[in-house]
């Protein structure tokens, strides 16, 4: 426990709608609080001036002499730790804090963390949807939607937030009733020095938890904890008592919790694979923070999932056309091309490309020409991605195009009755879109209109 003396002076650093969530909380609190940005007009300017029109705000860049004269710095998720006037300030003895951990001290029922590399904001959703059918007062945000402090306005038994690595860098014990990483693969390097920064960043999110819940097909989900800490894995193999896994019954996969088989795999709303993988992370956490099986089977039944994730947006002629525009790294792509992929081997047809935020795209390479007929690349680093799908004579074809727009009607062209168009990019979007989702709504407006 950290003692807060009233006269404690703290800095917002950052302006997005995390830095303004924060300024909100503590005055309200009525702590004493500063704002910096590094930008000349930040984007909550106006309104903090409007509700705060005696809060200091230095803007125009970091000044590592404002940031020292802080005792706190209350960090946005935006700004990285290695920013040198934050250094400074470290240096200097002031602490770092950020919005998860003020909520994580101040919310009084219990909560759910999770993070992982891909699925996290299927899976809040999914045990938000859980405690729905199960009647539980609960909230659902973080990276996710509603910045974490907006939460605290409505006092609820169960808080449900998804973490990004950016959120959790600054947290000391968040103390979660459930903590789990779901996956972890190559995504952010940009940010972190090398691949196992960023994995030791994930799992900041067990620090001080009650329960862990990891992926025991993925060993860097597998928590580093003291004895004593309750842990239960979800995995796609048969599971041992009391963890989540797949079990054969007369030739049939059922979701499981140790023998209990809860439901037949094919009863899962969810397509793909990767989402009995995500559907047993489900069982497992609102089984943990003690939500009823009946209410877990009815939305497994039920839950349809969120836009842009492997979602199903029409078929032509017999073509399934599926909107994956959220899959803006290997590991997501990877994760849709083989979640489809495994039951229509060959039937697929894949339309990728964009900005790759320097990726290696070679783990795409044995999956791409095993499962998929074809592939069409477009956008602005088309070139990294053909070189690593185009070795050698195995596999479908790669085309080249300079539009999503382009690869759709080539593919319409080639398609037959049966296949399946999947759009997962494996990059961001940034060239040619807004953003993914307006990448996806333009993949779909493209398909109605075929309709
Ligand atoms: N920035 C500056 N100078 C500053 C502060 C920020 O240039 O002084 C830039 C950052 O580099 C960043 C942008 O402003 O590009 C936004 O940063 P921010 O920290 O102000 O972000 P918020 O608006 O508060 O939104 C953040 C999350 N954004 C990031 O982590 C970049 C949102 O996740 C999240 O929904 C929101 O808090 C509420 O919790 C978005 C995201 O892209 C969706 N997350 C990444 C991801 O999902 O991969 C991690
Ligand atoms: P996040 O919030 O972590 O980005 P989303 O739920 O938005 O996760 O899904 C992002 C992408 O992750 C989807 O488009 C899908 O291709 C991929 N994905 C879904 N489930 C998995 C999984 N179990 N493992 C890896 N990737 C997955």
């Amino acid at each position: 426990m950290t003692l807060i003396a009233a006269d404690t002076q703290y800095l917002v650093v950052g302006l997005g709608v995390t830095g303004l969530s924060c300024v909100r909380y503590l005055s309200a609190q009525g702590k004493l609080c500063s704002v910096i940005d590094s930008r000349q007009t930040p984007p909550g300017l106006d309104t903090l001036r409007a509700e705060f029109p005696d809060i200091e705000v230095t803007l125009g860049g970091f000044d590592a002499d404002v940031m020292i004269r802080a005792d706190v710095l209350v960090m946005s998720p935006g700004v990285p730790l290695s920013t040198p006037a934050v250094q400074a300030a470290l240096a200097n003895g002031v602490r770092l804090s950020s919005d998860i951990e003020l909520f994580c001290q101040a919310h009084q029922g219990r909560t759910v963390l999770i993070t992982g590399s891909n699925a996290k904001s299927t899976v809040t959703s999914w045990v938000a949807d859980v405690a729905r059918h199960a009647g539980m007062s609960h909230v659902v945000g973080g990276n996710l939607g509603q910045p974490a402090l907006t939460l605290l306005d409505q006092p609820v038994d169960l808080a449900i937030l998804e973490l990004s690595s950016f959120q959790l860098e600054l947290v000391g014990p968040l103390r979660a009733d459930v903590a789990t990483v779901l996956n972890v693969s190559e995504d952010h390097q940009d940010r972190y020095p090398s691949f196992a920064a960023y994995q030791q960043t994930k799992q900041r999110i067990y620090f001080g938890c009650r329960h862990a819940v990891f992926n025991r097909d993925d060993p860097l989900t597998a928590p580093l904890l003291p004895s004593g800490v309750a842990q239960t894995s979800f995995g796609l193999g048969q599971p041992d008592l009391k963890q989540f896994g797949v079990l054969e019954r007369d030739g049939e996969a059922w979701l499981a919790r140790g023998q209990e088989a809860w439901l037949k795999a094919s009863e899962v709303a969810l397509p793909g694979r990767h989402n009995r993988n995500n559907a047993l992370a489900v069982m497992a956490l609102a089984d943990v923070i003690g939500l009823d099986r009946d209410a877990i089977v009815a939305s497994l039944r039920q839950f349809k999932g969120l836009p842009h994730r492997c979602e199903p947006v029409g078929s032509i002629n017999g073509v399934q056309f599926v909107n994956d525009s959220k899959g803006t790294n290997v590991g997501a792509t990877l994760a849709a091309v083989e979640g489809l992929g495994r039951d229509h081997p060959g039937r697929l047809i894949l339309l990728l490309g964009g900005q790759g935020k320097g990726a290696d795209f070679s783990p795409l390479r044995g999956p791409v020409a095993q499962l998929c007929k074809s592939s069409w690349v477009f956008g602005q680093d088309q070139a990294q991605i053909v070189a690593a799908l185009a070795v050698g004579d195995q596999g479908g074809s790669v085309y080249c195009v300079e539009t999503m727009e382009q690869a759709l009607a080539g593919a319409e062209a080639e398609s037959v009755a049966g296949d399946i168009v999947l759009l997962s990019p494996a990059c961001a979007s940034f060239d040619q879109f807004n953003d993914f989702q307006h990448r996806g709504d333009v993949f779909r407006s493209w398909v109605e209109a075929r309709l």
